[in-house]
């Protein structure tokens, strides 16, 4: 694959060698629009939001453990149904940890790469896609993967990660609703806990 017209910032430089590290054949984009939200990033990649990559990091309460989650842009982590399949409780990193963590700020934290090694969880929604999009080190920079290989890639672990968030519609690519019930989407211990609005 060729390499991008575009000269890429440092940081979505050392995204796109990570990748050759990993053996995933990715094309880092900068795109003129911000990419910093799910929102912008599908607007600026001409796909639906259930088709970006939100990289999400959290800490587990008890062993402090860095945690990624890789989140379907249209869901809410459901915090409940994580800690039932990850073990722990979480708690959302703050902006500052999740640089030191990452090596990336927020908005273009991207799913590999990382400062430090980081356990990796995977919405299941995504995977049901034959292409998502993922930030790439900067607000401007994503790149377009195969959700299945990159999960291989980064040796992730599926899980069902969250529900829709309020307000979403749902695109005809996405024919699955990922909410509380009958989807059979894990509710965890209690299922009227309320998570928090990750978008
Ligand atoms: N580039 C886009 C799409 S790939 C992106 O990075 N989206 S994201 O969802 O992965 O990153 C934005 C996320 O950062 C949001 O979910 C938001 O909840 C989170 N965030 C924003 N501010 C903070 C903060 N101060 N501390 C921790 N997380 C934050």
């Amino acid at each position: 694959m060729s390499e991008p017209k575009n000269e890429l910032a440092p940081a979505a430089a050392r995204v796109a060698a990570a990748a050759r590290d990993l053996g995933l054949t990715i094309e880092v984009v900068a795109m003129p629009a911000s990419t910093r939200t799910a929102e912008e990033a599908a607007a600026a990649c001409g796909c639906a939001v259930a088709e970006i990559v939100k990289s999400l990091v959290f800490r587990g309460r008890i062993s402090k453990r860095p945690y990624l989650l890789l989140v379907a842009g249209s869901n809410r982590v459901d915090e409940t149904a994580v800690a039932a399949s990850i073990g722990e409780a979480l708690a959302r990193a703050p902006a500052d940890d999740v640089r030191a963590i990452t090596g990336y700020a927020i908005g273009g934290i991207p799913p590999f790469g990382h400062a430090t090694p980081l356990a990796v969880f995977v919405d299941a929604d995504l995977l049901g896609h034959a292409r998502v999009w993922a930030a790439a080190g900067t607000p401007h920079a994503v790149f377009a993967v195969d959700p299945q290989a990159l999960a291989a890639a980064v040796g992730a672990t599926v899980i069902p990660m969250g529900r829709r968030a309020a307000g979403d519609r749902r695109s005809e690519r996405d024919g699955r609703v990922a909410d509380a019930g009958p989807m059979g989407v894990s509710r965890g211990a209690s299922p009227l806990a309320s998570p928090r609005p990750w978008r």
